[in-house]
């Protein structure tokens, strides 16, 4: 259920630079006047800058680029994605607020974000940097109906997202290393980190957590990972909106995992091929217990990865990290 306040700003939005009477919305939101005006005053209080004009009504003039629950709903064209954002400023990781939230009963399609996490986690108890106001620091919570063991395909599929808003914009040449790692000119400048709770064969909840470096100049980058990381300002030169990144992410992972549902894996797996870093080349292979050399293949039906085994034959490995040689990362 999308609360009174969510419907107020897509009333608002919607009428872009027109008025909306205190009437109608008030009509349309069956609240008194009053709760409307209280209402417009809370959005002040987040920063937006409304006018008011008798006989007329109400037009939001500037919206802030300040994150927050009401800014990230603004004009967002979703229909399940993000009906609920729980925004914070500063948390240890969105992934612990968002696994509470899901316990909590919270629907598929909530999403957590945080202007700065102090904690922040990649796999494999690796840590993750996330500076204040300069990325994007998000965990998607989803409910899917299907067996746990393709969770493993969310993680490809939101790759190919990041890759897909990155790529729109010229400047950006995006390209993903096997699993999830989004680089730009050989750099790291997001990561994904897929965590699920599931019982034998039934998902309950998966969360996709997506940091994406946006604004970070070089000295924002911590010292470990100032030589194979980047940010989109390092890569174009230009300050972002992460609220509008944000926004253009959402929409982008709801269209993808809609058609996911519907046609499967086939279409994400050649788009990730055609993202694929290194894909027909030779690579360093690392798995649990052993390391060895062999060509990139590229992703399996189900989003193996496909390479060779130390005596040339063709393996699917389910789990394993790439690098590669002439300039590791
Ligand atoms: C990842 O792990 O790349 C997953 C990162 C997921 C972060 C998001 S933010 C929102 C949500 N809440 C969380 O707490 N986490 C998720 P992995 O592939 O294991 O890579 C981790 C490695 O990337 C580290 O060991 C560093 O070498 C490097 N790294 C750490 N912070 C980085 C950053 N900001 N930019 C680029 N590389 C970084």
């Amino acid at each position: 259920m999308e609360s009174t306040r969510d419907r107020l700003i897509n009333l608002l939005a919607e009428n872009g630079d027109n008025f909306i009477s205190g009437q109608v919305l008030s009509e349309s939101l069956n609240i008194s006047r009053n709760a409307v005006w209280k209402h417009m005053k809370e959005l002040e209080k987040d920063g937006f800058q409304m006018e008011a004009k008798p006989r007329m009504g109400y037009r939001i003039k500037t919206f802030p680029e300040k994150l927050s629950s009401n800014t990230i709903k603004w004009g967002l064209d979703s229909n399940w994605i993000a009906n609920k954002v729980i925004h914070m400023q500063t948390v240890e990781s969105t992934q612990t607020i968002a696994h509470q939230a899901a316990q909590e009963n919270a629907s598929h399609g909530t999403i957590v974000v945080a202007d700065e996490q102090t904690i922040g986690r990649g796999r494999m108890d690796r840590s993750w940097h996330s500076s204040k106001d300069k990325g994007i620091w998000l965990s998607i919570i989803l409910r899917p109906e299907m067996p746990p063991n393709h969770a493993s395909q969310l993680t490809l599929l939101t790759a190919t997202v990041l890759a897909d808003v990155l790529n729109e914009f010229e400047i950006l040449k995006p390209l993903i290393k096997w699993p999830n790692d989004l680089l730009l000119n050989k750099k790291k400048t997001a990561g994904i980190l897929t965590e699920m709770q599931a019982e034998q064969d039934r998902i309950q909840y998966i969360l996709i957590g997506i940091g994406l470096n946006v604004n970070h100049s070089i000295n924002d980058l911590n010292e470990d990972i100032r030589s194979k990381a980047t940010s989109l300002r390092i890569e174009s030169d230009m300050e972002w909106s992460i609220r509008d990144l944000i926004q253009k992410l959402l929409i982008a992972f709801e269209t993808a995992y809609d058609t996911y549902m519907e046609h499967g894996f086939a279409p994400i797996k050649e788009k990730w091929e055609s993202y694929g870093f290194k894909i027909g080349e030779d690579i360093a292979i690392q798995t649990f217990n052993d390391n060895w050399k062999g060509k990139f293949l590229g992703i399996s039906e189900e989003g193996a990865l496909l390479t060779e085994s130390k005596e040339g034959k063709p393996v699917k490995l389910y789990s394993a990290e790439i690098d590669w040689f002439s300039e590791p990362l």
